[in-house]
């Protein structure tokens, strides 16, 4: 098992090489992928997903080379989705809360406090409510893998204040990824949220257009967050995870052998990366209090009582369904 500093070392080392070593290779290949995600080069996503790139392409004998962009280098979240729709890239990883504009039941995973830990998370994203997500992904005519890359619970960061109550949400300016779930999930709680691509985050919080945000802890960390954020409150509110989805006409492309080792590659790397960004959420707290931030617990009753009385859950449920939602509640617990 790989301690903190050795997964940051090494993630940072592993992720200079990867743009360089790929493209001498990437001209001679049969098969380029390209495949964008908005996390940075030393994120466990983007540093194991270069790791599978390199055993894709000794696997294949150079015929398939993985192009790994991260930190949004082929355009923001929602850009990177009308990519993946329109073949102009492979693939991407994308949040099923953001991908929920596109494939409507892909952001139930996102419901407000669902999830209260990784044994619900793996036991819903790896089972029923993972595969009926995944296939209706398919049914919108892309292409998805059976395992989620995981991104963490989400705690909230603020500049001015740290957040302890669900009042302490009243009139909060809080910046949301551009997605529906996101922005109702902080207007229940009294917030006043902004829809904002990742790429652009940094400098909204540094200009105060906004005054907090939230994420899991290694984004935080890997982003940078902590030079422009003094508090975090570990409110834990969603777990969050990216689907990998790719186009389908591009992958159909692909001999079966070789969608064979793409699929087992990276579904080793996004086994290997919730290893990784597990342990780092659970014990970077102590990075970011180094860094200068201020950490407060909260008590989760309360905002889920919060999130009942503005009627969220019940919202929800008409949203995405009973059947969507019974699978939900199976590994959830009931939720309305
Ligand atoms: O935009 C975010 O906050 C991020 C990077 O966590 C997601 O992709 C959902």
């Amino acid at each position: 098992m790989l301690n903190r500093r050795v997964v940051l070392g090494s993630l940072a080392s592993t992720a200079a090489l990867g743009p360089m070593i790929l493209s001498s290779r990437a001209r001679a290949a049969e098969f380029n992928i390209k495949f964008g995600h908005d996390l940075t080069p030393d994120h466990p996503m983007n540093v194991r997903a270069l790791e599978a790139a390199k055993r894709i392409s000794e696997r294949s004998s150079g015929r398939v080379e993985l192009g790994v962009f991260p930190s949004n280098q082929l355009g923001g979240q929602t850009d990177m989705i009308s990519q993946v729709r329109s073949g102009a890239t492979e693939f991407v990883a994308m949040s099923g809360v953001i991908l929920g504009g596109f494939v409507p039941v892909a952001a139930i995973s996102g419901v407000g406090f669902a999830f209260a830990d990784y044994r619900q998370v793996w036991g819903a994203m790896d089972g029923a409510l993972g595969q009926h997500i995944k296939s209706a992904i398919e049914k919108a005519g892309l292409v998805a893998f059976d395992r989620v890359w995981d991104n963490g619970f989400r705690q909230t960061t603020a500049g001015t204040k740290p957040i302890a109550t669900p009042a302490d949400f009243a009139g909060f300016k809080v910046r949301v990824p551009v997605a529906k779930l996101w922005t109702s999930l902080f207007e229940a709680l009294g917030a006043s949220p902004a829809s904002i691509n990742f790429n652009e985050v940094y400098g909204a919080l540094q200009t105060k257009i906004v005054d907090g945000m939230e994420n899991a802890l290694a984004t935080l960390f890997t982003s940078r967050i902590y030079e422009v954020q003094k508090y975090c409150s570990l409110t834990n509110h969603m777990w969050d995870g990216f689907w990998m989805i790719g186009n389908r006409t591009a992958w159909q492309r692909l001999p079966a052998p070789l969608q064979d080792i793409v699929r087992d590659e990276l579904t080793k790397a996004i086994m290997d990366e919730r290893a990784d960004t597990e342990r780092l959420n659970d014990s970077l707290r102590q990075d970011l209090e180094k860094k200068g931030m201020s950490f407060n617990t909260t008590s989760y009753p309360a905002f889920r009582e919060a999130l009942t009385k503005a009627g969220f859950y019940s919202k929800w449920k008409t949203a995405f369904g009973n059947e969507a939602w019974d699978i939900l509640e199976k590994s959830a617990g009931r939720l309305s």
